[in-house]
């Protein structure tokens, strides 16, 4: 393996949170209850697709100019909580772990659909760690097609077999396999069996863990 992909919400830092509190205040504002187990579904899809499902959910049909009134709304709501993100926010283990795989030569870069991802990764002081971004900005095709990561590997110059993904989202283990890629899931295994491995956490984690 030469090089390591990074999803971003869910695997470095947990952003889920901030996009629940923005989404379900919209929800609110348009009369229904939107909960914590609705959120999974919204895990590593893209805002515009996180809406719809939203307002499937609520039963609502909006016009296309209230739908980008709202897709603005609540990403200026998020984007005004993860301003608040420091390095501190970075979970356990990630900012060691991108460390050792420099220290050993490994090229890394983000596949995240998120199109907040460079803001993020200034405020959590990551930016110089990364060869390559592949963000929301840079793709059409949502995960689980392969577009986010078969980019990265582009921009590295190295061949997706020799490529390893960490991934917390369904969708975006299933991006990996599409890519033809080593895909380690970060969460619990019966949710993300279709990863080659999963890992509960990035402590104390053995580089080991590339290698099939
Ligand atoms: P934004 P990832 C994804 O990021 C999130 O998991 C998903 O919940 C979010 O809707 C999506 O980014 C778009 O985010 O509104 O910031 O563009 O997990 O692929 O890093
Ligand atoms: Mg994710």
């Amino acid at each position: 393996m030469k090089a390591v992909i990074f999803d971003l919400d869910g695997v470095i830092v947990d952003t889920a949170k901030y996009h629940y509190l923005a989404w379900s205040n919209l929800a609110n504002e348009l009369g229904f209850t939107f909960t914590e187990q609705d959120n999974e579904l919204l895990k590593g899809v893209s805002r515009v697709r996180s809406l719809e499902i939203l307002l499937e959910i609520g039963n609502i049909t909006l016009s296309q100019e209230d739908f980008d009134k709202y897709a603005a709304k609540k990403n200026d709501e998020y984007v005004k909580l993860i301003s608040e993100l420091t390095p501190e926010d970075i979970l356990p283990g990630v900012k060691d772990f991108i460390t050792r795989l420099k220290k050993s030569g490994y090229l890394i870069s983000l596949g995240s659909a998120s199109k907040n991802a460079v803001f993020i990764l200034k405020h959590l002081e990551l930016t110089p760690y990364f060869d390559s971004i592949v963000d929301g900005t840079h793709v059409s095709k949502a995960k689980p097609d392969p577009e986010v990561f078969l980019t990265a590997a582009k921009n590295l110059g190295i061949d997706p077999k020799e490529c390893v993904v960490f991934e917390d989202a369904v969708a975006g283990v299933e991006a990996g396999k599409n890519a033809s890629m080593r895909v380690i899931g970060v969460g619990e295994a019966d949710v993300l069996s279709n990863a080659d491995h999963v890992i509960s956490t990035f402590e104390n984690l053995s580089l080991d863990v590339l290698e099939a």
